[in-house]
């Protein structure tokens, strides 16, 4: 069952609307300085893939990881549209003929279909860059040397040892660059593959917020094992829903992960073992937070939500 309180889905839908609007206006058609000029259609691509549908989860755990220390709203939204412009590009990318070749996101056509591949390619390249931009801005942190943490940190959680690196063993996994066999990768390799993939980035939304705050070392470890924690419970939840879940309510294309072959924990564990692995997940982001006490119960429910997540 989903577990949804009416506190957290109320913060879900305002940060979700505080993105989504400060998006609308990053991503525009007006230049900002050092630019020459926005091509139409690659701004039309960009905000078809950036607009409406996400359910900017990594901005929301930026905002209320950043509540816990009083941290500015204004700065954790910029920082979480730095990401969401990672997290949206990785998407396009992902969907693409070369990579999952899916026709459907979000309910809607992929960027490819919507517009064309070529377009796909530079509509992801150019929110990737974009998101360094965001996250250099004054109005994500006034001190230069906050912003340079975050722009590196983003950079290794989304980069050739995170998020890309991820994609490239998962797509290995599926045996594209041997004999077109899948390889059979144990649980240890599955969840190094998991955790750069999809955790990075979540756990960096979450460390994010210690950063921008001044958090201290300890409570910066605590986040990113919060963080860690509701990564990998996201993708399992992720696997259990491509097994199990509601396309229509998905708003993708299910049962992928069997037909390319994908080892994923789900198929390691079983779909018993694996909700219990969710389980203890959520009780280990539980555990990281209680350096917090009352003050991260959001972040508490959160980790509920996205272990029980039906789309
Ligand atoms: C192509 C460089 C490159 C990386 C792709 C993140 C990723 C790596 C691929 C996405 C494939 C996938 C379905 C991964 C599972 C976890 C995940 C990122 C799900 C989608 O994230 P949500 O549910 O999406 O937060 P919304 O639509 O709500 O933003």
């Amino acid at each position: 069952m989903n577990v949804v309180t009416s506190t957290l889905q109320y913060e879900l839908k305002s940060v979700a609307e505080d993105i989504d609007d400060l998006l609308a206006k990053l991503v525009g058609a007006d230049c900002v300085s050092g630019e020459v000029r926005r091509p139409e259609r690659l701004v039309e691509s960009m905000r078809y893939a950036s607009l409406g549908g996400g359910k900017r989860i990594r901005p929301f755990l930026t905002v209320a990881c950043g509540n816990l220390f009083d941290a500015p709203r204004a700065r954790l939204l910029y920082a979480g549209a730095a990401i969401e412009c990672v997290h949206c590009y990785s998407l396009v990318h992902d969907d693409l003929p070369a990579m999952d070749n899916d026709a459907l996101r979000r309910g809607r056509p992929t960027v490819h279909k919507a517009f064309d591949e070529a377009t796909a390619i530079l509509a992801g390249d150019a929110l990737l860059t974009l998101a360094f931009d965001i996250m250099s801005r004054r109005e994500t942190h006034p001190d230069a040397s906050v912003r340079l943490e975050l722009v590196q940190k983003l950079s290794r959680a989304a980069g050739v040892g995170g998020m890309v690196g991820g994609q490239m063993l998962d797509l290995a996994a599926e045996g594209r660059f041997g004999d077109g066999n899948p390889l059979r990768l144990d649980t240890d390799s599955i969840l190094e593959l998991e955790l750069m993939k999809t955790g990075a980035l979540i756990a960096f939304a979450c460390t994010a917020a210690g950063i921008l705050a001044g958090a201290d070392a300890e409570a910066r470890v605590a986040l990113y094992n919060y963080g860690s924690a509701i990564g990998e419970a996201f993708q399992i939840a992720d696997d259990l829903l491509d097994r199990v879940g509601d396309g229509a309510k998905i708003g993708k294309a299910v049962g992928k992960d069997a037909k390319a072959g994908k080892a994923t924990l789900v198929d390691c564990l079983g779909d018993e073992a694996a909700r219990e692995k969710l389980r203890g997940l959520v009780t280990r982001a539980e555990g990281a937070l209680a350096l917090f006490g009352k003050r991260a119960r959001l972040l508490a429910e959160a980790a509920q939500f996205i272990a029980t997540r039906d789309k």
